[in-house]
């Protein structure tokens, strides 16, 4: 089992080419060779050329054995020059400015919005409040659901003097946008408190006992999707009873009966799946508009007959918040029990993990790539030298991406052409394309 201290860097890989066994040590001393002996013809015809020319190799055979190994947005600027057609503009989806955001603040949980221009966070009066806005508050948030919601006497809290208020308009219930109303006081008295479903949280990820990162724990959502005895896709814990997965991982499977799927969560390793009973699946949803031509919609919701049991390694990952941008380059890691190796047909025993940067979807799409194969519904992430990706058995696993302390799941692992080939980086189903149906789907039932 990996034993890790620091979050830094790639991990052991869910699929790892080491870039150094490229044979570089034996060209590298190829490379010196052909220097000296070319030094040497040169210093005979005369020391200044000899100088000349051998400054000119070492320029050619050293600079590329020295260059450093492509990172983050590196590795896309490179190609950008090398791919034609594809230009190194940034990505901008032609959103609406953003014209109110939501935080719970402090023990009490107090919700704070924050208006228009104003940068101050206000306070919400509890007249007019109903629980439906406090249920698209926290799905705005990136949770699943609203777990407690009351008013809080302004008298029982410490206020700044020059603390300002919402007040909720009447009539505008639906519209989150435009429904509050900046106000230096709460006529009623009384402010909104709420509570979200828990996520996002790794309760063991930051204690290391004795120099040894607690592997259990570390991805607290990871679930295992199994059919009989045999791991066929990774999933991601959403609530007790809720895990989402691929919808390819599924469909393949379509005509086996609904009492021989379970779920697993809470394993880093896969032969302890003996003594774990596993939870049984109540209805397997798959996207209505799943694609299994060119793997579009590629995501499913496992509805559990049996909840999980939340601990310090089982537990929820936040869904992306509305609006929230991850950025290309951005460190994001995803993990399963997929093949480590193209030519193995076995899944690996114990959970791997590797960060998979994000890349830009314009890249991606490129002739040089996949060729405009990639839907709305899709993004990559990973590596354009092929030094770690996702592969077979990985599909459905969670893409998770960190803001604060906070995991979002903004990817699940979908397709790609192979495993870590170059150019060839990893495609993922984009979740945040998903939050209505994943909110429908899950409050109805
Ligand atoms: C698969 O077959 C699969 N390299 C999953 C991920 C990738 C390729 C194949 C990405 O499940």
């Amino acid at each position: 089992m990996e034993i890790r201290c620091t979050e830094e860097g790639p991990g052991p890989g869910i699929f790892r080419r080491e870039l150094g066994e490229q044979q570089q040590p034996t060209s590298q001393s190829q490379r010196w060779c052909c220097l000296q002996r070319g030094c040497a013809i040169l210093g005979a015809l005369g020391l200044l050329a000899g100088a000349g020319v051998g400054s000119w190799l070492l320029v050619l055979y050293l600079w590329p054995a020295t260059s450093p190994p492509l990172s983050g947005t590196l590795q896309e600027e490179e190609m950008t020059l090398s791919c034609p057609g594809v230009t190194n503009e940034e990505e901008f989806l032609p959103s609406l400015p953003k014209t109110v955001s939501f935080r719970l603040n402090g023990e009490d949980l107090l919700l704070e919005v924050q208006v228009r221009a104003r940068s101050d966070w206000l306070l919400v009066c509890h007249g007019g409040w109903n629980p439906t806005l406090g249920i698209h508050i926290c799905q705005s948030l990136g949770h699943l659901r609203l777990t407690q919601h009351k008013a809080v006497n302004l008298s029982d809290i410490k206020l700044n003097r020059s603390q300002e208020f919402a007040q909720l308009s009447s009539g505008l219930e639906g519209h989150l946008e435009e429904a509050w109303q900046p106000s230096t006081n709460c006529p009623s008295g009384r402010i909104v408190s709420l509570k979200c479903s828990e996520c996002g949280a790794r309760p063991l990820a930051s204690r290391i006992v004795g120099g040894q990162a607690v592997a259990s724990g570390r991805w607290p959502w990871q679930a295992s999707v199994m059919l009989g005895s045999r791991h066929t896709c990774g999933g991601s814990v959403l609530a007790p009873h809720w895990v989402v997965t691929a919808a390819h991982c599924i469909h393949s499977f379509r005509l086996s009966r609904l009492s021989s799927w379970r779920v697993h969560a809470g394993l880093v390793s896969h032969s302890a799946v003996r003594q774990h009973q596993g939870a049984t699946v109540e209805k397997i949803i798959p996207h209505p508009s799943y694609s299994a031509q060119n793997h579009d919609y590629d995501v499913a919701l496992l509805q559990l007959r049996t909840p999980l049991n939340f601990s310090d390694t089982v537990g929820a990952v936040c869904l992306p918040a509305k609006e929230q941008q991850f950025p290309r380059g951005l460190q994001c890691w995803v993990s399963g029990w997929g093949h480590t190796d193209p030519s193995h047909t076995h899944s690996s025993d114990t959970l791997q993990d590797t960060v998979a940067p994000l890349l830009s979807t314009h890249l991606c799409n490129s002739s040089c790539m996949y060729s405009g194969a990639l839907t709305h519904r899709m993004l990559c992430a990973g590596y354009l030298d092929g030094r770690a990706d996702a592969c077979q058995g990985d599909s459905g696993g969670p893409l998770v991406c960190p803001s604060g302390d906070t995991w979002h799941l903004v990817g699940v692992v979908s397709w790609g052409r192979g495993c870590a080939e170059p150019n060839h980086p990893g495609v993922y189903a984009k979740v945040a394309e998903f939050l209505d149906w994943i909110h429908d789907t899950v409050q109805v039932r």
